[in-house]
């Protein structure tokens, strides 16, 4: 009953099944495994799609035949297990040339570069099929702003967009670009730092219908935000185009938790979310194993991720078909229709018999909610015990 499907459209990076436990305190505890033995692994836990950096695929200095070879191989890993590519993005984050942000740079040959680097991983990720593009700029930031106008910062971010829109054009590739914010962390600050702000940011493109978001669980956690809410936008502004699903305590630093390990109130309520609103794209898991974990565990947190989105998903249409739960919905919602004549789509005349209209503002400051009651069913429905 929660075994993965392809209509459940999970995928994984390249970079999170192969994490191989680094950190900044110490060194890699699992071995490299190679781009085909990673989709192997993907083909047996259940999952539908693999994602993945330029980089993940290609080494940075790979030579044309290394890179021809290598795709190659990837593409008959693919070809061997149906596991396809939905999504694809740039590392210009690693590499010390991006030390200073790659579009935000102060350096304009490392924006350029950042440009061309760019260009040749969209080249990448279209001819391996992928209709997603993430832009995930854990280097455009500051640690001070003495070095760098924020301003000066948005502009070059929107002159690198609109840029890599017109290439994509351009091809006549069929492409849409997924934003993906961060508060912090690689740099001490990170410019667009919320979903929020991306999309703001997106509407001041010279192509927004191109650009959606790619929001994560756990960047909007870390800057101690409702990530439903934030995706609730996205949806609601038919912004939605990617999302990373992970998990991730407030107040700490970047965990990249598997899916609902930490915050599963909240992960039922984005899965209820997505799959209320016919959320259709991938259904990413951004996130990696313990540190603790071997090759074995690795697979079983790849298969927590799936199996408690599943559950969740349960979750969600046990509460849509809960008698008491509907009820109380229904009571909380109760519209006896007396507000129609004045409120909708404003009229004078409405206007007019609003402003006439006699509140008792004391009897609407005493309806109570049953919210309480509400919570709790959730809550035991989460404990099973409904
Ligand atoms: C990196 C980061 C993620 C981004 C990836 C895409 S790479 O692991 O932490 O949140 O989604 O560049
Ligand atoms: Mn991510
Ligand atoms: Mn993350």
């Amino acid at each position: 009953m929660y075994e993965p499907k392809p209509e459940h459209k999970f995928t994984f990076g390249l970079w999170t099944v192969g994490n191989q436990g680094r950190d900044p305190f110490g060194e890699p505890v699992r071995p490299a495994k190679s781009p085909v033995e990673l989709v192997h692994l993907l083909a047996e836990v259940g999952a539908w799609g693999v994602n993945f950096h330029d980089n993940d695929l290609v080494p940075i200095d790979a030579t044309p035949a290394q890179r021809d070879k290598i795709v190659a191989d990837f593409k008959q890993a693919l070809a061997d297990t149906g596991i396809i590519v939905p999504m694809a993005t740039t590392n210009l984050f690693t590499d010390p040339a991006f030390r200073d942000g790659a579009f935000t740079s102060n350096d304009s040959n490392v924006r350029a570069y950042a440009l061309q680097k760019t260009m040749n991983a969209i080249d990448l990720g279209v001819e391996l099929g992928a209709k997603i593009y993430v832009f995930w700029g854990g280097r455009e930031g500051t640690e001070t702003d003495a070095g760098k106008d924020p301003i000066t910062a948005i502009k070059r971010s929107r002159e690198a967009m609109n840029y890599l829109c017109e290439y994509v054009l351009d091809q006549g590739y069929d492409l849409k670009f997924a934003l993906e914010a961060k508060p912090n962390e690689p740099r001490g600050d990170i410019y667009n730092a919320t979903t929020g702000n991306m999309l703001a940011f997106i509407e001041t493109l010279d192509h927004p219908d191109m650009v959606g978001v790619n929001p994560e669980v756990a960047h909007e956690h870390m800057a101690g935000l409702n990530f439903t809410h934030h995706v609730a936008q996205a949806m609601e502004a038919g912004k939605l185009f990617h999302i990373d699903l992970n998990d991730q305590a407030f107040g700490r630093y970047d965990q990249d938790f598997r899916f609902g390990s930490v915050n599963l109130k909240s992960a039922f309520f984005l899965v209820k979310l997505l799959e209320d609103n016919g959320y259709d794209g991938s259904r990413h898991f951004d996130a990696h194993a313990y540190r603790t974990s071997d090759f074995e565990d690795v697979k079983a947190f790849a298969r927590g991720c799936m199996r408690t989105y599943l559950i969740l998903k349960e979750k969600v249409a046990k509460f849509n078909a809960d008698a008491e739960i509907q009820a109380l919905l229904a009571e909380i919602n109760a519209d006896s229709g007396a507000m129609t004549p004045f409120t909708g789509p404003y009229s004078a005349e409405k206007a007019a018999a609003l402003r006439s209209h006699a509140f008792d503002r004391a009897a609407l400051g005493q309806r109570g909610q049953p919210y309480e009651r509400l919570d709790q069913l959730v809550v035991e429905l989460l404990l099973g015990v409904r």
